[in-house]
């Protein structure tokens, strides 16, 4: 080889070096513009069990619960990350009066994890009661949690089972797409939002309960027990429009 023949591929080098150093960047400005484009990626929205057996007509139907499912459908707009929580117990689920025969409904139990309340048979896997409100938007969800599949132990929080420390998986997908702020709607106030608030504010997000968008079961002190944990915790509590 040459000197002029070295030196062009020398040159001939450093050009190929330059350009690919320029895709890289291309690439990774790309990406970055992905990340930017989602509107909303510190916040997530967390829909709570608005299922048929929690709507007047089922099992465990909250009253009203139907009505605040527009607004549900309405606030989906300001967050890119919907999940929703599904209540999702077998036929020979131990909360159930059904397998508890001669105590009465919604008294408590002791199980090994703590006091459990006796519920009507609600949220059958693969029944009519367990599927989501025809009139809830499910399409824009990005992912379903769903709980109270064992047996053995009930779970109200999306993100632990009733023994507080079985996790369901919501917490790590949280952590890993980075969110910050929580908010959280659905079914019902007083149970399954509270317990899903509570683990949300203890696992370090920033928590939101969306007054128009839940509802309570309403079980002697439940509702006063709810706000109790939302001030204890810190947990916010009002319109979506003082949050967003
Ligand atoms: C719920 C009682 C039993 C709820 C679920 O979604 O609030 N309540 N299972
Ligand atoms: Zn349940």
């Amino acid at each position: 080889m040459n000197r002029r023949k070295f030196f062009q591929l020398i040159l001939s080098n450093i050009a190929a070096g330059i350009f690919i150093n320029r895709e890289l960047l291309a690439h990774s400005d790309k990406s970055k513009k992905t990340q930017n484009f989602d509107h909303n990626n510190k916040d997530a929205l967390i829909i709570v069990d608005v299922q048929n057996d929690f709507c007047p007509g089922g099992s465990l139907a909250v009253k009203d619960g139907d009505k605040i499912i527009s607004n549900i459908n309405d606030i989906q707009k300001y967050f890119d990350l919907i999940m929703l929580t599904q209540d999702w117990h077998p036929i020979d689920h131990s909360s159930f009066s059904s397998n508890n025969p001669g105590k009465e409904l919604f008294s408590l139990k002791d199980m090994p994890y703590g006091k459990q309340v006796i519920w009507p048979p609600h949220c059958v896997i693969g029944t009519y009661g367990a599927e989501f409100h025809e009139t809830l938007n499910t399409d824009s969800a990005k992912m379903i949690i769903r709980k109270g599949f064992r047996k053995n132990i009930d779970s109200y929080s999306g993100f632990f089972e009733n023994d507080r420390e079985t996790h369901t998986g919501l917490a790590g997908v949280l952590k890993n797409l980075n969110i910050k702020r929580v908010f959280i709607a659905g079914l019902a106030l007083d149970f399954c939002v509270h317990y899903t608030a509570v683990d949300s504010a203890k696992l370090g997000f920033e928590t939101f309960v969306i007054k128009e968008a839940t509802l309570p079961v309403d079980l002697e002190n439940s509702v006063e027990k709810t706000f109790n944990s939302f001030k204890k915790y810190k947990i916010n509590y009002g319109s979506i429009s003082e949050f967003i």
